[in-house]
């Protein structure tokens, strides 16, 4: 594969503590950001064995070796609570395999950087939820990932992105985008960017919140896509919480808000056909009761109040980032087709008005599972 091809494991790998002889790797996942493979090892006893080998994406994350540093911090954190609950650190978090010189990730001479993990067997990433119970437990180990940091020290973490869910920022770097429009893309999608302006004034809501005081500042994931999660294949369990490159200060109807936006949707995030795309309220529902029960203890009444919103808002500022991308000629999110981030707008923006006809019905969803009536 071309990607492959890109990189010389053979170079790469002897400088990670893996356990066998390298075998190959193969590109594993779907995310849209870092390059992640499966990379396969055969051990002294023939058994053959795999670790997840990533590199991290330095054009979005500017300071790799600052947002290790997190990692680091977060995932020793995190074996420290499980091991005292009587859990398995090797499958509930995720471990990092160090290099041969005891770091956390190794630099390459042409400047990339990689990390091992343990790969977690046994359980899997969805696309899309395939499975109600599934999404209920998605919502479960995002509450209880947003209950076990709750106690980290916050001004340890790095921002290794800057204003990450600062949406009214978001919203200013798409108006320049629309303004500078590089590609000669703008009159293509005059509709797009209408949605956009017309909703101008709800980017800053959030933020002025915060900045009045009135929602607290958390350690946060912030990045709680359903895929983010993986699922045990017997238990259906959300058993550990992955992508850590966020886990960044922020607000817990982010959290919320990205799963609603990513979980609800019955048809892909790419999908072109609109008609199978809408915000399915009974996952809404599943989702809510499962975060309500690990993490709704700990929610203030407006962060509550809020949730309805926040998955708005959530899936109203990622649809903006990707209609902001597509303006810019596709350099932040990878792109497997032509119009690819045109495609995930719009089925961000056909949520996001779904999203405005259900308000009522997803308020009293919230309602029924909320704890502080
Ligand atoms: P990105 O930032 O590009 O989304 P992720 O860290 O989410 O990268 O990894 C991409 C995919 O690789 C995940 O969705 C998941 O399927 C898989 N993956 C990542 N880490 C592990 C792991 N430790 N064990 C098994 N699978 C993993
Ligand atoms: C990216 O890395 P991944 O695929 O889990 C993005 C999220 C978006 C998401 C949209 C660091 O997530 O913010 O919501 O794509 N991550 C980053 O699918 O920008
Ligand atoms: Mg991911």
């Amino acid at each position: 594969m071309a990607t492959q091809a890109k990189f010389n494991f053979n170079e790469i790998v002897p400088h990670f503590c893996f356990e066998g002889e390298f075998i190959k790797a193969e590109p594993h996942g779907f995310g849209h950001i870092n390059d992640t493979f499966a990379a396969y090892f055969r051990k002294p006893d023939g058994q053959i064995h795999r670790y997840i080998l990533q590199r991290i994406n330095h054009n979005v994350f500017k300071e790799p070796e600052k947002l290790m540093e997190n990692i680091v911090g977060v995932t020793q954190h995190l074996r420290k609570k499980i091991i005292a609950a009587g859990g398995d650190p090797l499958r509930e978090t995720l471990n990092i395999i160090p290099t041969t010189d005891g770091k956390s990730f190794y630099k390459t001479e042409d400047g990339n950087y990689w990390r091992g993990y343990i790969f977690i067997e046994g359980a899997q990433t969805y696309q899309v939820v395939e499975n109600l119970n599934h999404f209920y437990n998605g919502g479960r180990a995002f509450g209880k990932f947003q209950k076990l940091m709750s106690d980290y020290p916050a001004e340890t973490l790095h921002e290794t992105i800057p204003d990450f869910h600062h949406t009214a920022k978001r919203y200013k770097a798409f108006q320049e985008a629309v303004e500078k429009d590089v590609k000669n893309r703008a009159k293509l999608v005059k509709e797009e960017i209408k949605f956009v302006e017309d909703r101008a004034a709800e980017t800053s809501i959030l933020v002025d919140y915060l900045a009045q005081g009135k929602l607290p500042l958390r350690v946060t994931h912030n990045d709680t896509k359903f895929n983010n999660v993986m699922i045990d294949d017997e238990t259906g369990e959300g058993i550990c919480v992955i992508d850590l490159d966020t886990v960044m200060p922020g607000l817990s109807l982010y959290d919320f808000g990205d799963s609603i936006r990513s979980g609800t949707n019955p048809a892909a995030e790419d999908e072109k056909d609109l008609s199978k795309v809408w915000m399915e309220l009974t996952l809404f529902e599943q989702f809510t009761k499962g975060f309500m029960e690990t993490a709704g203890e700990s929610l203030t009444p407006l962060e509550i109040d809020l949730l309805p919103f926040g998955a708005k808002i959530m899936t109203f500022e990622c649809g903006m980032r990707f209609l902001t991308d597509y303006l810019n000629g596709d350099v932040y999110f990878k792109i497997h087709r032509e119009d690819h981030n045109l495609d995930r707008c719009r089925t961000q923006f056909k949520m996001v008005a779904d999203m405005e006809q259900k308000e009522s019905q997803m308020k009293a969803i919230v309602n029924k599972y909320r704890m502080d009536k």
